[in-house]
């Protein structure tokens, strides 16, 4: 009897090679041509859309036109997050509602939120970007990918939802929170991978100790981190304790949402940009007319090359970092880890601190956990700086009373501050979309 082999299936490939998009091996001449035709379309587009872009290029005495190389770009203005306040809802769409797919917004703890739109085109291509993080970090079609970003108006669960199952890919749509519940579903549906806030991922692992359970003894073996800075020390920490490769995902709301950037698995070198998609530039943060060279310090902002629904034109993250030169995708340029935020500086008694630095510190005491918070106040004529810090599960009284001893010390000796520690419960700080608001400045209030 004849047995006709069953057809392939494209979802058998999860241990072969991974197949890149044509975009992504481009040069980066290629990338640079594309990029100007797509400046220049978007400029028109927006100038011709968008009253908000009509209204500030025309005070900039700027028009579409006068984009002739790449480097142009610097002679049109920002746009913020003030911005997209302003116009708050639906101000800045550049297409009528009914071509509108979804509709995003930050979550606004602060003012009103920002609201992003895409079309169907936006989500595709929004889709196409992430599958491209997720391939480049290890995931492969076949695979089971636990998704444990925030579903719902924040960009991270429904956005990498959209590139997982792009990527073809099994999602297990499981959001954030609920972290009993996430342990057991990572041991009964043995995921490969796991898609989540670092923070949160080591609050998985940490629950899964304090229950007994190895975090190595689960299914994983990749990790696509973001949404919020994270630290080499935090990579190699999540990687010994789940014995997997973890990877950097890097986006925003404004420009689009996880995705913008991602990291290769193979050299951990800093996240590509798809440069097909976003023109990035680094610009110095307290003199935006100073364009920085590739490898310099800066705020990195981005203006989109394809977006319908939103197009941005040099948006200010706030997020300092660098560019280097592309390594696995050459054509596109990586961005270093993000420092800090501009506004996230703290200048303490005149000395400049980033919540980075503390969380590098934090990491090497076994007792502590990177769950922290910054309070700076003025009582007298002094600033005064106390770190709020959740210890690690299971930790007694007293290890909690000398693990302190040990951050004030390490603080003072690295960054030259005093500060006064407050190790609170586990669990206790406030989170939003599995993210802690790192600073609390009282110093006007105190
Ligand atoms: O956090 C989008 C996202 C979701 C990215 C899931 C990655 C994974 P927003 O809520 O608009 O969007 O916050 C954007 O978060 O400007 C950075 O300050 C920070 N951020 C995002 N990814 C990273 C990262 C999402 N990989 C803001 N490293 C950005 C450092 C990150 N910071």
């Amino acid at each position: 009897m004849t047995q006709t082999a069953a057809p392939e299936s494209p979802r058998t490939s999860a241990s072969g090679p991974a197949i890149l998009d044509a975009e992504e091996t481009m040069s980066r001449d290629q990338i640079e041509a594309l990029q100007l035709t797509r400046l220049q379309e978007t400029l028109a587009y927006a100038y011709s859309r968008v009253p908000l872009y009509q209204r500030k290029f025309d005070e900039a005495g700027v028009h579409p036109s006068d984009l002739t190389e790449l480097g142009d770009l610097a002679k049109f203005p920002f746009t913020t997050k003030e911005d997209l306040r302003q116009e708050y809802p639906f101000g800045m769409f550049a297409v009528p509602m009914d071509q509108v797919a979804r509709i995003h917004a930050s979550s606004g703890t602060t003012g009103r939120p920002t609201v992003v739109g895409y079309t169907k085109q936006d989500l595709d291509n929004w889709a196409t970007l992430v599958a491209r993080c997720l391939r480049a970090s290890g995931v492969r079609p076949g695979m089971k990918v636990h998704n444990a970003y925030g579903y719902g108006l924040f960009t991270g669960g429904l956005g990498a939802h959209g590139g997982a199952e792009k990527l073809g890919a099994t999602v297990i749509p499981m959001s954030g929170g609920q972290t009993e519940k996430q342990i057991q579903l990572i041991g009964d549906f043995a995921p490969d991978a796991i898609l989540c806030t670092p923070t949160y991922l080591l609050t998985i692992g940490d629950a899964m100790i304090h229950k007994g359970l190895d975090p190595r003894a689960t299914s994983l073996k990749y990790a696509v981190l973001g949404a919020e800075p994270w630290t080499q020390e935090m990579r190699h920490e999540l990687e010994e304790m789940f014995g997997i490769k973890a990877c950097d995902i890097y986006g925003l709301s404004e420009v689009m949402g996880p995705g913008v950037a991602g990291e290769s698995v193979e050299t951990q070198d800093g996240s590509h940009i798809w440069e097909d998609h976003f023109r990035p530039e680094i610009v110095d943060p307290f003199d935006l007319t100073q364009t920085k060279a590739d490898g310099e310090t800066g705020e990195l902002v981005f203006t989109s090359l394809t977006k319908q629904a939103l197009p941005i034109i040099r948006y200010r993250t706030k997020d300092l970092t660098t560019l280097q030169p592309g390594s696995t995708r050459p054509g596109h340029r990586r961005m270093g880890r993000i420092s800090g935020r501009s506004d996230d500086m703290i200048i303490l008694r005149g000395v400049n601190l980033f919540p980075s630095q503390i969380e590098e510190i934090a990491l090497r005491i076994p007792e502590l956990s990177p769950h922290f918070q910054l309070e700076i106040t003025r009582p007298h004529r002094m600033d005064e700086l106390t770190v709020k810090i959740e210890p690690r599960e299971g930790t007694t009284p007293e290890q909690r009373a000398s693990a302190a001893v040990s951050l004030r010390q390490q603080i003072k000796i690295h960054i030259g501050s005093s500060c006064r520690i407050d190790v609170v419960e586990p669990g206790s700080l406030e989170r939003s979309n599995g993210k802690l608001r790192r600073i609390y400045d009282l110093r006007n209030r105190a």
